[in-house]
């Protein structure tokens, strides 16, 4: 019933594609949301080409189902992953905080679909007429580096700019929010926050606490000079705030960042670590395995559409 235009471009059974979150990304969480009908997504992030191939491995290992690799292109490594990308033949590649612009051509070359995520209407023209296959239009609910637009308003602005498909990311955990984007126009939904809640996730348990202790208010935007990123508050965002207060310079602030994000991912520090996460965490609270949330999504999204399309649709309606 929910096969939409972006099931046979990516030969998966429901229009649900994981986050590509840098370090929680890896082939064991990519593996089992692909294994589980979805696009599972290992993130490339600042790795180390070698071990990015190790993770692509990994996936095939466990799973014969599509999966993609997010490239991160404020890496260092781009290039070399993109190599990595065209030799392992990976069917998706997703793109971030960057224009992927000049490596479309050789992707489609090698059959690999590139879904750039955008935040604004404008680059999603750009990338279109570079090739594009779909984009993912991330709102600013999303957790990590965000822009300014919320999904609400992006995401309808982005369907009307371009003629590929679109995937609706920011402030999306469940059947409703599935449902919701569809009505946007989108043609699936990207998953970030509530996978780090996968029982499959290899995030450290305090990091995925974090997120289901976390209350409506609990993210916020930190950051400068236009470039902001979502976090759970917690001692280090006190400490850049006190920075930003005295107007410390970019080095000092750049300097409290370094590394962050793995401390709190791998190491499990959730004080002075980055704690990303989308707004959404306010309503995730439990660990489940990856299946069951899909599951969960789809079963509750083609319930909302029964309901509607009969008019038996009262409020909360599941
Ligand atoms: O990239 C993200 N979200 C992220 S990245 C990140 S932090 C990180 N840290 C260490 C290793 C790896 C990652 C946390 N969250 N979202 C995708 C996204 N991309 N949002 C916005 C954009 C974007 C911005 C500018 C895409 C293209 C773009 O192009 C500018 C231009 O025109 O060149």
């Amino acid at each position: 019933m929910l096969n939409t235009g972006i099931c046979p471009l990516l030969n998966i059974k429901y229009p649900i594609i994981q986050g590509g979150m840098a370090w929680v990304a890896t082939g064991e969480l990519a593996a089992a949301v692909s294994e589980a009908g979805g696009l599972g997504i290992v993130a490339a992030g600042n790795a180390p080409p070698e071990i990015v191939r190790q993770e692509i491995r990994n996936v095939r290992k466990k799973t014969d189902r599509p999966f993609g690799v997010n490239v991160y292109y404020l890496s260092p490594f781009v290039e070399e992953i993109i190599q990595i990308v065209l030799e392992e033949k990976v069917p998706v590649v997703t793109t971030g905080a960057g224009n992927p612009g000049k490596h479309i051509p050789a992707l489609k070359e090698n059959d690999t679909k590139v879904i750039p995520v955008v935040s604004s209407p404008v680059l999603a023209k750009r990338l279109e007429r570079a090739g594009a296959d779909a984009f993912i239009a991330e709102g600013m609910e999303c957790g990590g580096h965000v822009g300014d637009i919320t999904t609400m308003v992006l995401v309808p602005q982005v369907v009307d700019a371009v003629k590929v498909p679109v995937i609706a990311a920011g402030g999306i955990y469940d059947g409703r929010g599935l449902v919701a984007a569809l009505a946007l126009g989108a043609q699936g939904v990207q998953i970030g926050t509530r996978f780090i809640c996968a029982a499959e996730c290899t995030a450290h348990e305090n990091y995925k606490q974090a997120i289901i202790k976390a209350k409506d208010r609990d993210t916020v935007l930190t950051g400068y000079e236009g470039h902001f990123v979502r976090v759970i508050k917690n001692k280090l965002t006190k400490e850049f705030e006190r920075l930003i207060k005295e107007q410390a310079s970019p080095e000092k602030l750049e300097k409290l960042g370094t590394g962050r994000l793995k401390a709190a991912v791998v190491d499990g520090d959730v004080e002075m670590g980055s704690v990303m996460s989308g707004q959404i965490a306010a309503a995730i609270n439990k660990i489940q395995p990856a299946a069951e949330i899909i599951n969960e999504i789809m079963h509750d999204a083609e319930t909302i559409i029964r309901k509607v399309s009969k008019g038996t649709c009262q409020g909360t309606v599941l």
